[in-house]
């Protein structure tokens, strides 16, 4: 194994499982994982593995029968009825297919189909039971097992489960070679890229291959190998350095993970010489197909390309005359044949506007390029909108390209790596956040949710791994990676109780001093932290006001007169940014009905985006209660008091939990301290010498 942290994976997990007499039953790569995992659950645990239906032989040793007849700590256990070959089990892993299934696992089965990567759980005759119709599905049932921990030989209920989304995406935004700027992996906050190192593939099996592994085990299918920019180095991966992606997709495949990659819309000039890579020329088309059949050549289930054009200086249609429906249907043309995807961004704006000029809104660009397209893209074009109308912020309203596309193949992106939410030095869970995203009705009441309009298209999360043995530098970020893959299989899971699972599996019981203090702390510490975090930064959903460039701790006025159009407008009035349509850039007039009128209106808008959609007074009168100035003195006070809190609490931890998480996590608490005071006081300060109104409370402000 890797000498990186197991995350969620530890052996004490597989407790249960690894502790049962267990039968799998099936062929296939996938079923093979599934039996190595139960193989080497039960070499630790005392347990027996043993597998049927499966036409190739299986390794030596492990083919019929291992481990002791009464396995240990199992005695007393009342007696389990027969498998196919006489020999006692507690669980059978089935898959349904060619060969006839194991007598109880027969009789569980009610026919139904279970779509490809569904399984159904279920008790019968005294043994618990996983069926599936795919290898996958068993994977993942696997994996739900040792998620329910001792509960895997209590089911009650048969229940089928089914990922809501299809495609639960991981982008990496992982350079090839070192980019002089944003360095091996653009916002990545955990080490160097778990792929590649200046300008060559790793190729570390055993790290990619737990990588793997944790993702499978929280239900992500899919993983973009390089960043969105795509550099020189990095647009090579298309052609010359397939062997590399290759790699790659050999080592995720066995956890049913399927690669991507990022390509440059400029391919055909820069790799294939060609004078254009105009989307409608013929000789591009050509050679787009050449290109894609050749991957499909090296890599049989590639997933397709994602691709970022026209944006932050990428090339793209628009250079050529075309728009996006042009560009985004000539590589799903290529794709189409091999069964691919391409992956469009819409995060396309102007982002070298003049501030002067108050007629562009940012907020709006998505939406004007893409919703006039809606019809016109291919069945394998998926549109990947961000969650919000502008990046990532910690508090945005939905974008409203969302609900503008009923003809279009939509994902939507979320961010786990944390640009825009301390980095991971700052403990921020944001499930809670993804949670009100993705069920937000942009319809209202009755309409459909986001994750409904994903459903077609799928979740897709910016990653937030690096090669830090941690994988995500500060570990109480491996929930929101976590987070991420189980709110994609389930968007309807309560966040909370996502967390719970992470720190159930992440911090087995029998391996910490006292489970109930562990348990207790961590959620003091993290089911509020994003709230927390969103308290002593910007305030109710302006935004930015982060450092230029890095984007780590305050800097009021720093994208104020930047050419990003990211604005805030704070005068000595008031501040805000008016995107009503009565006298604002129009930017609510992009929601359909009630949100279009609830933006619209100053009264009815929401506290938390009050300053997207509003440019208001100091004095203006909150829904709950206080001035907009008083609010933003109170949250940050009370942002500041609540990381004192959540570090106070983490101290309590000393001795009960591994020393080396211990140690790492205290350590940026600190760092979150000084930098969550930071906050407080440029933003207090700021605002306190804008508006001259004091703080109603006394408090020191600078
Ligand atoms: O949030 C911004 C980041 C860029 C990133 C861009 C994008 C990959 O600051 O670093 O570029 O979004 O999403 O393309």
């Amino acid at each position: 194994m890797s000498d990186a942290h197991p995350a969620w994976l530890p052996p004490a997990a597989f407790t249960t499982v690894g502790g049962c007499r267990v039968l799998v039953h099936g062929g296939g790569l996938l079923v093979d994982t599934v039996f190595d995992e139960v193989v080497r659950a039960c070499a630790t645990h005392g347990g027996q593995a043993r597998r049927t239906g499966d036409r190739h032989p299986a390794p030596s040793g492990v083919a019929s029968g291992v481990g002791p007849s009464t396995p240990p700590g199992r005695a007393g256990a009342p007696p389990s009825p027969s498998g196919p070959a006489g020999d006692a089990v507690d669980l059978i892993l089935a898959v349904r297919g060619a060969e006839p299934l194991p007598a109880p696992a027969a009789r569980a089965d009610d026919g139904e189909p279970l779509d490809d990567e569904g399984f159904l759980l279920t008790r019968a005759d005294g043994l618990t039971v996983v069926l599936a119709d795919t290898p996958a599905g068993l994977l993942y049932g696997l994996f739900h097992l040792v998620r329910l921990g001792a509960g895997a030989l209590d089911v009650r209920a048969t229940r089928r489960h089914r990922p809501a989304l299809r495609r639960r995406m991981l982008d990496h935004w992982d350079n090839v070679a070192r980019h002089p700027v944003m360095g091996q992996v653009e916002r990545g906050y955990a080490g160097g890229s778990i792929f590649w190192r200046d300008g060559v593939a790793l190729r570390d099996r055993e790290r990619v291959r737990a990588y793997g592994r944790l993702l499978a085990a929280c239900g992500i299918n899919a993983v973009a190998v390089n960043n969105v920019n795509v550099h020189a180095t990095e647009a090579r991966l298309l052609i010359d350095r397939l062997d590399d992606v290759a790699w790659i997709a050999d080592v995720l495949r066995p956890y049913g993970v399927r690669v991507h990659l990022s390509v440059t819309f400029a391919a055909p000039v820069l790799l294939g010489g060609l004078p254009t890579a105009d989307p409608l020329d013929e000789a591009v088309r050509r050679w787009w197909e050449s290109a894609t059949a050749r991957v499909y050549a090296h890599i049989p289930d590639f997933g397709g390309y994602l691709v970022k054009a026209d944006s932050e200086g990428q090339p793209g249609p628009f250079g050529y005359g075309r728009d996006h429906a042009d560009g985004a249907n000539l590589l799903a043309g290529a794709l189409a044949p091999h069964g691919g995807v391409v992956h469009w961004r819409a995060f396309v704006y102007q982002h070298q506007q003049d501030w002067r000029d108050r007629s562009t809104d940012r907020a709006r660009a998505a939406y004007d390029h893409f919703a006039p397209l809606d019809g016109r893209f291919r069945d394998n074009v998926i549109l990947q909108v961000k969650h919000g109308p502008i990046d990532f912020q910690p508090r945005e309203p939905v974008s409203p390209v969302l609900a503008a596309m009923p003809a279009t193949r939509l994902a939507v992106e979320l961010q786990v790596t944390q640009e825009y939410t301390g980095q991971q030095r700052h403990a921020c869970y944001l499930g809670p956040w993804w949670s009100e995203v993705l069920r937000f009705r942009p319809w209202g009441p009755d309409g459909r949710t986001v994750a409904d309009l994903a459903a077609g298209g799928g979740l897709v999360a910016v990653s937030n791994v690096g090669d830090d043995p941690f994988w995500t530098g500060h570990p109480l970020a491996q929930a929101n990676l976590y987070a991420f893959g189980r709110l994609a299989w389930d968007p309807g899971l309560d966040p909370v109780a996502v967390l719970d699972e992470w720190i159930g599996l992440t911090f087995p019981p029998a391996t910490t001093g006292d489970p109930a203090l562990v348990r207790e702390t961590l959620h003091a510490v993290l089911d509020d932290s994003w709230r927390t975090y969103e308290r002593y930064t910007a305030p109710l959903g302006v935004g930015f006001m982060v450092r230029p460039g890095h984007h780590y701790g305050p800097d009021v006025d720093g994208y104020e007169y930047t050419p990003w159009g990211t604005y805030h407008f704070a005068d000595r009035d008031g501040v805000g940014v008016d995107r009503t349509r009565a006298t604002g850039t129009g930017f609510t007039g992009q929601y359909p009905p009630p949100w279009s009128q609830v933006y619209e209106s100053r009264e009815r808008c929401p506290d938390e985006l009050l300053l997207f959609f509003h440019h208001v007074p100091y004095g203006h009168v909150l829904h709950s209660g206080v001035t907009v100035v008083q609010h933003i003195y109170d949250t940050h006070f009370a942002g500041v008091a609540q990381v004192e809190q959540m570090r106070r609490r983490w101290r309590r931890l000393s001795g009960v939990i591994d020393p080396t998480v211990y140690e790492r996590v205290a350590e940026r608490l600190d760092e979150q301290l000084r930098c969550a005071v930071e906050w407080r006081d440029q933003i207090n300060t700021y605002f306190f010498r804008k508006s001259g109104v004091p703080d109603a409370r006394g408090r020191r402000i600078h």
